[in-house]
């Protein structure tokens, strides 16, 4: 942050961070430049409102064309998962998005570069899971709709960077912000609780990334320390590539979905691409999103697959494990 900064300049940027509507936002913007000190150790963050207001009017002016009201924060769920990128600024969620999809995210060493979620698809195996980068938290900076974000979400991953050996309190700042809108992030192995009515919880993984850099062993260790009993903590760097293919795996892992391919009778498996269940789905869960009439016609199946005799013929409560083939029969 640069010094210097006038109190008109912060009350300013106060009345940005409250303001909810794109008119509130451009005005709050206009008054931060019209106070903002201007010397050289401004400069960056002088372009950076100019590059927001210029974003902004753009944005007004597509929404009043179509006339329709858009909520960046309600993404359309794309294939096997969808997946929260959350984290304090700079930890580097954008170069994860960067790394494991084709999305090109701004990426900078300044703290705050995304102002909006930015949605990108991440290969894994055969199938798409859709990975969404997030503007920054922190305990002075809270995007309301991210608790929207988290809520329809099927997991979060926090992104932090261990080399910074702040990282626990930015855990906790993210942790607090969501559970002041009774939103609560639960870790692998977190005890199973009842939360009042009204909470939901997320499944969480933790990304610490940056282990390329001082310090970060040390962190990391500490993090473990802290938080390793309630939340697996996967270690990465997206500069040297560490931990990185693992990820795609460790992201499918929790998303706890099965993979399952159809057969029709006398041919052989469509292995081009997978139905994606939820981990304990039955014969029937699977048949009703093949088609909605075996709901009525399916009369039984078979199934080729790690834990059954090739071709066994099974019944509607049989529960499919991960690349199973089935074939319907009506
Ligand atoms: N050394 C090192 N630098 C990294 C790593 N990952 C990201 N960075 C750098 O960290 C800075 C911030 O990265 P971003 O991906 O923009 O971080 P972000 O979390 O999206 O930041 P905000 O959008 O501002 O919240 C950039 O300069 C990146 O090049 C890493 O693994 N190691
Ligand atoms: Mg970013």
């Amino acid at each position: 942050m640069p010094a210097n900064l006038t109190p008109d300049y912060l009350a300013a940027e106060a009345k940005f961070r409250a303001a909810e509507s794109t008119e509130e936002k451009l005005e709050a913007l206009d008054e931060m430049y019209a106070t903002i000190p201007k010397h050289k150790g401004t400069e960056k963050l002088r372009a950076d409102i100019k590059r927001r207001i210029s974003k902004l009017r753009e944005k007004e002016k597509q929404s009043s064309k179509t006339g329709k009201h858009v909520d960046l924060y309600h993404i359309e769920r794309q294939d096997a998962g969808q997946v929260v990128l959350l984290g304090p600024p700079n930890s580097g969620k954008s170069s994860i998005l960067a790394q494991l999809t084709s999305a090109e995210p701004e990426i900078d060493d300044y703290p705050i570069t995304t102002r909006e979620p930015m949605p990108g698809m991440m290969e894994f195996d055969d199938i798409s899971i859709q990975l969404i980068d997030t503007p920054a938290i922190s305990h002075e900076h809270f995007e309301r709709g991210l608790t929207s974000l988290v809520r329809n979400a099927d997991i979060v991953v926090v992104v932090l960077d261990c080399s910074n050996y702040e990282l626990l309190d930015h855990f906790e700042d993210i942790r607090v912000e969501l559970s002041n809108s009774r939103t609560v992030l639960v870790g692998e192995y977190a005890p199973e609780v009842d939360y009042p009515a009204g909470t939901v919880a997320r499944r969480a993984l933790v990304v610490a990334n940056k282990t390329d850099l001082p310090g970060a062993v040390e962190n990391l260790d500490v993090l473990r320390e802290c938080y390793g009993n309630e939340f697996a903590i996967h270690p990465v760097s997206v500069e040297t590539g560490e931990g990185i293919d693992d990820l795609r795996r460790v992201i499918f892992d929790a998303l706890e979905i099965i993979r399952v391919y159809t057969k029709v009778p006398g041919k052989p498996p469509d292995m081009s691409r997978p139905f994606t269940l939820k981990k304990g789905s039955t014969l029937l869960d699977f048949a009703a999103i093949v088609h909605k009439d075996f709901v009525h016609n399916l009369r039984y199946a078979r199934v080729w697959g790690k834990n059954v005799l090739e071709g066994a013929q099974i019944g509607r409560d049989h529960v499919l494990e991960d690349g199973d083939v089935v074939e319907l029969h009506a």
